[in-house]
């Protein structure tokens, strides 16, 4: 069996105005849809980033996967590192961390070579990770402070969200529909005080819910340590409270509450400093840069060794890429916190059937082989027609919230 055929479909998805630490969310997310087929007809699917950058770099590597045994994974990431030997980062100017355009691109392109494995043996990918731990995965709620509406649009459903009242609103209709647990707040968006604020009326509104703020390095180290002190008790982890290694130890010295990241350990180089310096307490894993599905199982493993906990980092996103976390969470058997999902922003999806829907805040990992899902044509030419219309290629928060406000700058640290 060997691969014969790659299709990239660049797709938008309709998106909030859910504000951040450098802006808000643009009307569409991007996300790149991939199809690898072989020679006997298996086809087997991916879903990655959007932007240009990662575009390009898939379609550069393409043709190096031609031929290929969709077995052979080692020898996938070989010729990807071949294909774009300079490598580079994939991030947009305007973001906050960079992750490495080669490990992007192979884990786009291992995941549906999983699929193909999975198809092929008929066996679900969580299989070929070791097996499942566990037969279902958990989600938390990812709440954002929001406008009301995108500009010249109505207002969305869920209106505007930029109070501590209105942000208790938001968590109870995200718990109600989907059954979530944990919440986690995107920070650094309002005055700290006011986030200290939010998080106190979440934790008095739902007891017994765990609870996180990221405020993705929008803090400085005296904002982060006064925040933590407020929410000594009240937090089950602080996620990226500042930017860098030795801030983030001097935050860690200075507070009980574990720091979690996505910002600062990117990848398996950078967890050895940030042991040495107790900088985090627990990684979030993302196949999407950590290199693929195996990798991010391997990223437990170490974890698990080094005493450290491993969560579950998202970004808007489609079913596939969902079907892919759920194989890799039930794979991963200290991943003990629940996993962040954008999926309930989404609202909609390419793959067939209905969309997955949260059950108490969790998800059955899909059972049919290889990721379970199955493309749907036509959903797949509506978000491509999209991404056409949309004109939008990149993802800029800072650059649309000039557009609601022209004063507004990006400062990372802000507060
Ligand atoms: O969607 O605005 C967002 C998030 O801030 C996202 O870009 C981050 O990558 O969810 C992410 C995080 O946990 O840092
Ligand atoms: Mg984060």
């Amino acid at each position: 069996m060997r691969i014969a055929e790659i299709h990239l479909t660049p797709v938008a998805i309709p998106d909030r105005p859910l504000l951040n630490c450098k802006g808000v969310h643009q009307p569409h997310a991007l996300r790149t849809v991939i199809e690898v087929v072989c020679d006997d007809g298996t086809v087997g699917l991916g879903e990655t980033y959007g932007s240009i950058k990662a575009l390009e770099g898939l379609r550069r590597a393409a043709g190096a996967l031609i031929g290929l045994d969709p077995f052979h994974l080692h020898a996938l990431k070989s010729r990807v590192v071949a294909a774009l030997p300079e490598g580079g980062g994939i991030n947009a100017k305007s973001a906050v961390a960079d992750h490495k355009l080669t490990d992007v691109v192979a884990s786009a392109y291992e995941v549906a070579c999983l699929d193909i494995q999975g198809k092929s043996l008929g066996r679900p990918v969580v299989d070929l990770l070791g097996g499942p731990v566990r037969a279902s995965v958990s989600f938390g709620a990812y709440l954002f402070f929001k406008f009301g509406a995108h500009i010249g649009q109505a207002q969305d459903e869920w209106g505007e969200v930029l109070t501590p009242d209105q942000m208790v609103e938001e968590a109870r209709g995200m718990v109600e529909a989907h059954g979530f647990r944990s919440l986690k707040l995107k920070g650094g968006v309002l005055h700290p005080d006011l986030e200290i604020e939010t998080m106190l009326k979440l934790r008095e509104a739902f007891p017994g819910h765990p609870l996180r703020i990221d405020p993705n390095g929008g803090w400085t180290v005296e904002t982060a340590i006064h925040v933590a002190r407020k929410l000594e008790n009240v937090l089950e982890y602080l996620e990226d409270p500042v930017i860098g290694m030795d801030r983030m130890a001097e935050v860690a010295a200075a507070t009980s509450i574990p720091l979690a990241t996505n910002m600062i350990v990117l990848e398996f180089d950078q967890i050895a400093e940030a042991v040495r310096k107790r900088a985090v307490q627990i990684v979030l894993s993302d196949h999407h840069y950590w290199g693929g599905l195996r990798a991010s199982v391997q990223l437990g493993k170490i974890c698990e060794v080094l005493g450290l906990g491993v969560s579950m980092h998202s970004n808007s996103h489609l079913g596939i890429t969902l079907a892919a976390m759920l194989h890799t969470a039930a794979a991963t058997p200290n991943l003990s916190f629940d996993c962040d999902t954008h999926y309930p922003w989404t609202g909609v999806d390419v793959i067939e059937g209905q969309p997955f829907s949260f059950r108490n805040g969790a998800l059955a990992v899909p059972s049919g082989p290889g990721l379970g899902v199955t493309l749907d044509r036509g959903r797949l030419a509506q978000l491509a027609a999209l991404y056409e219309q949309a004109g939008t290629k990149e993802r800029d928060d800072t650059a649309y919230m000039k557009q609601f406000d022209p004063a507004y700058e990006r400062r990372v640290p802000r507060w």
